[in-house]
């Protein structure tokens, strides 16, 4: 009886048990159905990805779409991805949902703010708001109780808010993403506490005020991305004490101070980015310590030196960039050994100097043989080219320009099938057009100005070039015609054969001549295996030589000034409509322009002057309705200066100086104005007195005859003969007035 009592009682305590464990639970999944529908019935929900949300269905709520449970039937995970919901997270219960450990809602088009009410939804782990480029507000404060949140992911938000310090209490966090959600204000120190973070994302924000060294507390972080902000200071030195590190990503702040060497102590070091700050001082010796380090980004700051030792131990380096900076360094001294994984290598705008050439003669930059970018342009750098430079089977991008390199380019029986562009610019190479370059046949843009290469212009260049974009010998003593297969290159876009020696005609058949017949839509990026790069070139572009930088489609134009060009400028010029520029000036250019010109309607600037020309100024330039810069001055042109909308934009009357038969706006006006040059206006207004004067002559001689007619001959027959006169007067009169117009209409039209 004992034992029964004890077994009754133990089977009523345990069945007590679970009727209060399981009527409470079936009450909280009801709750969370419910509030999932309170929460649906705030949406638009257009595309009605929430459709089996519904009370009717609350038995089922497991099978809800997007709905997760766990073994208990409570949410665990609510997941919406690229739905359009368009409504707020204001009716969202979430206290309701105490077991909730994932709340993915991805590009479901929320907007309002983020309620300090998630701070209920204690289970979190995972939450990402990202995409919802209409939420905006603060993060709420209360973000900080979920303290078991290992993932906080916000990207692409418009909140315009700071940073809580409550971020800190985020103790669980291993990744913190808060990309692009215009966060202001600075990093709290707080961040220090998150002991456990791997991953740091602010990138793109307007983060100001210092890196906190409390960094320096997060030894689990291998990735700080803090590029793109409004950060300035020193970075602190605490972040030495971050052994995982991997990535450092710091490029486009304010960011200032040394680079201190322990930086590169880091043995899993991988990517180092933090151009476009103010890095200043001698970039330390030893960044790839470690071993392990591929990318080093720090152009655009204000290092002043490089340490003989920096490149020492890189052997895993892939790429370098260190352009526009200060750096006053011997070039070889850096790279005293083979580092044998570089792929790019961007030194430009710096003070490099020295040879390429070893002392012993033997090179050390073509041991490279990985090197697909390699840019040393705008240095001072000497000596001559070696052949091996051909021998680099990777290279697809080599700048030299802008340095000393002097001597002749060396000749070579092979080219790199990858080499696409090549400017050896601005040095002081001499001798004839190199014949190596007869196999480089993928390049697309040769940029050998600036140099004393001589000789003629080879006539095997279109024919061995044939996907060239990009040509530019100016300023060299090139002679010689040029060769008509110039006009073979049908691809080409810019074509600079200024400041030469070279005479004859300008070639006049532009059939085969494409890429200058129609607006380029494309932009020439350089495609390297380091990243996309803009194509620049050096033109004289609007009276301005500068450094085009071609980030938007469609420059093209000729340039063919300065040279003793002599004939006629030929008619074929006027089919390529694509060309923004074409500068003849300053050759023994004669003749008439071609009367087509106005057909070039792209053409912003357009230099004919310096040069024996003489006509008159065809009436199409009014044509030219995006001319901004013009110069016909210094030749022997007549007559009245054209108007047109455009053209009546430039006033300064020295574009049309020194041709001494030129008159009109902005000259002199033109004395006498029944020239045949007269402008279309005047014309018009002779024309219409032409009318009323043969109109006015017509009625009086008409109405003379039919008044005075009346009375001459009363009797009826004569009466009749008068009429039919009358009519052949009427006609006679008409006849007299059409041919007195078109005679004027032809006039008119010369
Ligand atoms: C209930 O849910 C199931 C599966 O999730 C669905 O097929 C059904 O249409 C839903 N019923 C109602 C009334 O929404
Ligand atoms: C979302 O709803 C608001 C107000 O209810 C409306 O003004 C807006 O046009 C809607 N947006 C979309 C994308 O449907
Ligand atoms: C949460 O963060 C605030 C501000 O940093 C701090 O005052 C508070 O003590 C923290 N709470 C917990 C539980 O860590
Ligand atoms: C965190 O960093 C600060 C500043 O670097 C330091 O003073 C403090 O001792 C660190 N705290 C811990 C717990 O390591
Ligand atoms: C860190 O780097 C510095 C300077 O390069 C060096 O002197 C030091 O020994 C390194 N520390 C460790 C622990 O490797
Ligand atoms: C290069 O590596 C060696 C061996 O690990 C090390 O002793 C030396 O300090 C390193 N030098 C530099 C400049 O990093
Ligand atoms: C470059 O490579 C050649 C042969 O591959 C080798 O003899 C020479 O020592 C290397 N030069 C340097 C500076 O590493
Ligand atoms: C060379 O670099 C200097 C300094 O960065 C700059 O001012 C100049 O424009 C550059 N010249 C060329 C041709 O790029
Ligand atoms: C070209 O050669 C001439 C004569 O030798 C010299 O005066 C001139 O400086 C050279 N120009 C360049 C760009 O090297
Ligand atoms: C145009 O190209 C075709 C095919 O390459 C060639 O046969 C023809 O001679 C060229 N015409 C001119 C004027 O260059
Ligand atoms: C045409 O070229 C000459 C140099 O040959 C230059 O001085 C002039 O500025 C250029 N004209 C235009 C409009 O760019
Ligand atoms: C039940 C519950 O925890 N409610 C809390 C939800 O969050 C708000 C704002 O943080 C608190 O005020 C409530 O106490």
């Amino acid at each position: 009886m004992k034992h029964l009592h004890s077994v009754c009682f133990l089977l009523l305590s345990y069945t007590c048990l679970l009727l209060y464990v399981a009527a409470p639970a079936s009450a909280n999944i009801r709750g969370e159905a419910e509030a999932l529908v309170k929460w649906k019935a705030s949406l638009v929900d257009a595309d009605g990805s929430l459709s089996t949300w519904s009370m009717a269905n609350s038995t089922s709520l497991c099978n809800w779409w997007h709905v997760t449970c766990d073994l208990a039937g409570h949410i665990r995970q609510l997941m919406l991805i690229e739905t359009s919901l368009n409504g707020t997270l204001d009716d969202f219960d979430f206290p309701a949902f105490p077991h909730m450990e994932k709340l993915i809602l991805y590009d479901v088009g929320l907007y309002g703010t983020i309620p300090a009410g998630i701070g209920n939804l204690t289970s979190l782990v995972v939450l990402d708001l990202s995409r919802n480029p209409y939420l905006r507000g603060a993060i709420p404060r209360s973000i900080g109780q979920l303290m078991h949140l290992g993932l906080l992911r916000l990207r692409y938000l418009k909140l315009d808010s700071t940073l809580p310090e409550e971020i800190g209490n985020l103790t669980s966090l291993d990744e913190l993403d808060l990309y692009s959600v215009t966060l202001t204000g600075s990093i709290p120190p707080t961040i220090g506490l998150l002991v456990k973070l791997r991953k740091l994302i602010l990138r793109n924000n307007k983060l100001t005020g210092r890196i906190p060294l409390e960094i320096g507390n997060m030894t689990e972080l291998q990735s700080i991305e803090l590029d793109d902000n409004h950060l300035e200071g020193q970075l602190p030195g605490t972040i030495i004490h971050l052994r995982k590190l991997r990535y450092l990503y710091l490029s486009e702040n304010q960011l200032g101070g040394h680079i201190f060497p322990e930086l590169g102590n880091s043995s899993l070091l991988d990517e180092v980015e933090i151009a476009n700050n103010n890095f200043f001082g001698v970039f330390p010796s030893s960044i790839c310590a470690g071993g392990a380090l591929k990318f080093l980004i720090a152009g655009y700051n204000g290092f002043t030196g490089i340490h003989r030792q920096t490149f020492k131990n890189c052997t895993s380096l892939h790429s370098v960039d260190f352009t526009a900076n200060n750096i006053v360094a011997e070039l070889r001294d850096c790279f005293h050994e083979h580092l044998g994984q570089l792929q790019a290598m961007d030194f430009s705008e710096n003070q490099f100097y020295g040879t390429v050439l070893t002392d012993w003669g033997e090179v050390f930059l073509c041991n490279y043989t990985l090197l697909d970018f390699l840019d040393l342009s705008n240095n001072s750098l000497h000596g001559g080219l070696s052949q091996c430079f051909w021998d680099m089977a990777s290279l697809m991008f080599m700048d030299l320009s802008s340095n000393s390199f002097s001597g002749v380019v060396p000749f070579s029986r092979t080219c790199s099938v990858d080499l696409n562009y090549l400017h050896l610019a601005n040095n002081h190479f001499i001798g004839a057009f190199p014949f190596g370059l007869k196999k480089c046949k993928n390049l697309i843009t040769l940029d050998l100005g600036g140099n004393n290469f001589s000789g003629t212009i080879p006539s095997w260049i279109s024919k061995n070039l044939p996907g060239l974009k990009f040509l530019r010998l100016s300023s060299n003593t090139f002679e010689g015609v040029i060769p008509l297969q110039v006009l073979h290159f049908h691809k080409l876009q810019l074509l600079d054969l200024s400041k030469n020696k070279l005479t004859g005609p300008v070639p006049d058949d532009f059939s085969n001549f494409t890429g200058m017949a129609h607006e380029q839509e494309q932009i020439d990026y350089v495609y390297t295996g380091y990243g996309v790069h803009a194509q620049q070139i050096q033109i004289v572009w609007k009276n301005v030589d500068h450094v085009y930088v071609m980030v938007i489609a469609g420059m093209a134009g000729i340039d063919l000034s300065g040279n003793f060009l002599s004939q006629e400028i030929p008619h074929g010029l006027t089919t390529l409509l694509g060309i923004r520029y074409l500068n003849l000036s300053g050759n023994h250019l004669s003749g008439r322009i071609p009367k087509d010109i106005g057909n070039l309607v792209l053409l912003e600037s357009l230099d004919l002057s310096r040069n024996q020309l003489s006509g008159e100024i065809p009436p199409s330039f009014a044509d030219l309705k995006t001319i901004s810069v013009l110069n016909l001055s210094s030749n022997s042109l007549s007559g009245r200066i054209p108007t047109g909308n455009q053209l009546q934009t430039l006033v300064d009357p020295s574009i049309y100086s020194n041709n001494p038969g030129l008159c009109g706006f902005p000259l002199e006006d033109c004395v006498n104005s029944s020239t045949p040059t007269q402008t279309e206006e005047s014309q018009a207004e002779d024309r219409e007195a032409l009318w009323l004067y043969c109109f006015v002559a017509a009625g009086f001689i008409f109405g003379f005859w039919l008044y005075w007619g009346m009375f001459m001959f009363r009797s009826e027959t004569w009466r009749f003969s008068f009429y039919q006169y009358v009519d052949n007067m009427q006609a006679m009169v008409t006849k007299k007035i059409y041919s007195c117009m078109s005679h004027f209409r032809v006039n008119g039209a010369e």
